[in-house]
């Protein structure tokens, strides 16, 4: 039999036999038109670019340099974790809070949906790198798509093309990762803006270091390098090999005596992770710097201490909030241009425009592409709608960002969104007292993923649609790793909440820039300056010891947000035995442990 010909399909710049046989045989099942390697280069993003405006996917913004709005499919506009899949060899290994479907079951299914997928498209093949190129051992991964959309965005969010392949030499290691639209072309058919398919797989198979995904076109569902290859494939390499894949956000802060620390925080899609990542603080001679605003990839140096990396290349932040007044250098960031815009508001002289952005211009394109003028009951902008911008442009970047060793972090913030008894912050007694913590995280849902939004859900780690493996062996690997290591070279563990309301449904706290008042209380606490009650939910400060110089936000606000209300948190051990119940029988028992001595605390 003669192999099909596809146009492209033997021009490839590699001689990896793997990755040649593996591009030869999707081209083959999914029977693009032809195959393009993808190179990284300005050139390609230009022809790209244009593919895009002239297929109605993109529009050119007049109004920022090299920069395009973009709205979706209305359907099509957030990660869909009913439709997102751990096809582990045993059920047992994907755990209570995944789907999980049978590999063989999962790839026979997938595997007819690909038929001809790519037809009338073309095939880009992506080589990209999670995390610095110059690593020890880059972490590759190749993704095959038949969307421009993803490989324009790949490109901001991922080192890749020819600088990526360079890396592969003859048969290093990757991550096959395979995206289709779903939206085949019949000759002479007219394309749609934004091809997708009603069906949807987001599919991981961990033994395998594999994922597939079909029928979406957005973010989280497409850009296979984000959460599917960086939290759920990389959190299964790092139970395995001791170190740990986490939804954190890294920043830098460095106090008016120059001494610097490095944190890492974890919030759930959409709780303000890259505002906090980019934070200017309002005290003071406290200045941020940030690595990064959605992965941290956390191993052990060789001096015993907790490394962080970034592995993406660019923020997919939540647009509507973003504004001057909220988060500047976010601002500052897309100023510069390079950046796709999905799913917000195009103004009439060719910018883009989002709720909270001010007074909005007496006319504007929704994202859904109808006329809008203020008196229109829809809003300008998805809820998750997105910028799409390069680290590199961000004014107050680390310069250390893409360090491949890491910068040593010294503490750890967990915080979800809860309007009532969680206080603004709480230091964790001890490692696995703060194990505890994240491993009962719970926060009011968002418009990250599709589904209601502020339904109180427990959100481990803010991992819980990202965890690659069993949630019981997941917290089990958070205590392993807290018991190997020296505890006094540890990362101290906080659970923060900026979202608590008092009775009338206001914030408490001003959140923003004043979040530095808390982080200052964090470092002082590191260098054991700063006063501290003992709760019976660990330690928490008065408003006292807080630095509230400055701030005009009433005392009493500040106290109510720092409060401990045992009734309240009575009637949170129900929920938290609940969600301990659900994990079964893997919970590790120290946290059980934690649970039975919070109840004796409470009294
Ligand atoms: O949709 S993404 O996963 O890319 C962003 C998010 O939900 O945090
Ligand atoms: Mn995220």
């Amino acid at each position: 039999m003669t192999a099909l010909t596809i146009p492209g399909l033997d021009q490839a710049p590699t001689t990896h036999q793997r990755l040649l046989a593996w591009v030869r045989e999707v081209a083959e099942l999914t029977t693009p038109d032809q195959v393009v390697w993808c190179d990284g280069s300005d050139d390609e993003w230009e022809r790209m670019t244009a593919k895009l405006v002239e297929a109605g996917t993109f529009v050119r913004l007049e109004r920022k340099p090299n920069s395009f709005w973009c709205a979706s499919d209305p359907s099509d506009v957030a990660r869909v974790e009913e439709r997102t899949f751990i096809c582990s060899q045993d059920p047992g290994d994907a755990g209570p809070t995944n789907n999980w479907m049978r590999p063989d079951e999962m790839k026979a299914t997938m595997t007819e949906l690909y038929r001809g997928s790519m037809r009338g498209r073309t095939m880009y093949v992506i080589p990209f790198c999670m995390g610095p190129l110059d690593a020890e051992k880059p972490m590759l991964g190749v993704e095959l798509t038949d969307s421009e959309y993803v490989v324009v965005s790949m490109r901001v969010m991922t080192r890749m093309g020819a600088k990526a392949l360079e890396r592969f030499g003859d048969d290093a290691d990757f991550v096959p990762c395979l995206h289709s639209l779903g939206a085949p072309l019949e000759p002479g058919q007219q394309d749609v803006p934004w091809p997708c398919n009603e069906t949807k797989y987001i599919s991981h198979f961990p033994e395998e270091r594999m994922i597939w995904s079909f029928g979406s076109g957005y973010g989280g569902n497409a850009l296979l390098g984000k959460k599917c290859y960086s939290l759920r494939i990389a959190s299964v390499m790092g139970r395995d090999e001791g170190w740990l894949a986490e939804h954190m956000l890294i920043l830098k802060l460095i106090s008016p005596e120059n001494k610097v620390y490095y944190v890492a925080a974890a919030f759930p899609s959409a709780c303000g992770k890259t505002n906090l990542a980019m934070l200017e603080p309002t005290i003071p001679g406290w200045k941020v710097e940030t690595l990064g605003d959605d992965i941290a990839w956390m191993r052990f140096g060789e001096d015993g201490r907790l490394y962080a990396v970034n592995p993406e290349n660019g923020f997919f932040g939540v647009a509507p909030g973003t504004d001057w007044k909220t988060n500047p250098n976010a601002m500052r960031t897309i100023e510069l241009g390079n950046s796709v815009f999905t799913n917000v508001a195009l103004t009439d002289d060719g910018d883009i425009w989002w709720e909270g952005m001010g007074e909005a211009p007496e006319h504007l394109t929704s994202w859904k592409k109808r006329d809008w003028t203020p008196g229109s009951e829809e809003l300008t902008s998805h809820p998750n709608s997105r910028y799409c911008v390069p680290i590199e442009q961000c004014p107050i970047v680390a310069p250390e960002w893409q360090d491949p060793k890491g910068v040593p972090i010294s503490a750890i913030l967990f915080g979800g969104r809860r309007a009532t008894t969680v206080p603004l912050v709480t230091e964790s007694r001890d490692w696995q007292h703060g194990v505890f913590m994240g491993a009962t995280l719970s926060s009011e849902t968002t418009a990250a993923a599709v589904g209601q939004v502020g339904v109180v859900r427990r959100d481990p780690m803010a991992m819980l649609p990202f965890i690659g493996y069993h949630a019981g062996d997941y917290f089990q690997h958070w205590i392993d790793t807290g018991k190997g290591a020296d505890a006094a070279k540890l990362p101290r563990i906080f659970y923060v909440n900026w979202f608590r309301r008092g009775e009338d449904k206001r914030f408490l706290w001003p959140g923003f820039g004043e979040n530095s008042r808390v982080l200052k209380w964090i470092v002082e606490r590191l260098e054991g300056t700063a006063p501290a009650v003992e709760t019976p939910i660990g330690h928490v400060p008065t408003a006292e010891a807080i630095d509230l110089s400055g701030l005009d936000t009433p005392v009493a606000d500040i106290e109510a947000a720092l409060g401990v209300d045992v009734e309240e948190w009575k009637a949170e051990i129900p929920l938290i035995e609940e969600w301990f119940a659900k994990i079964g029988d893997k919970l590790p028992s120290s946290l059980r442990d934690e649970l039975e001595a919070l109840k004796q605390r409470l009294g």
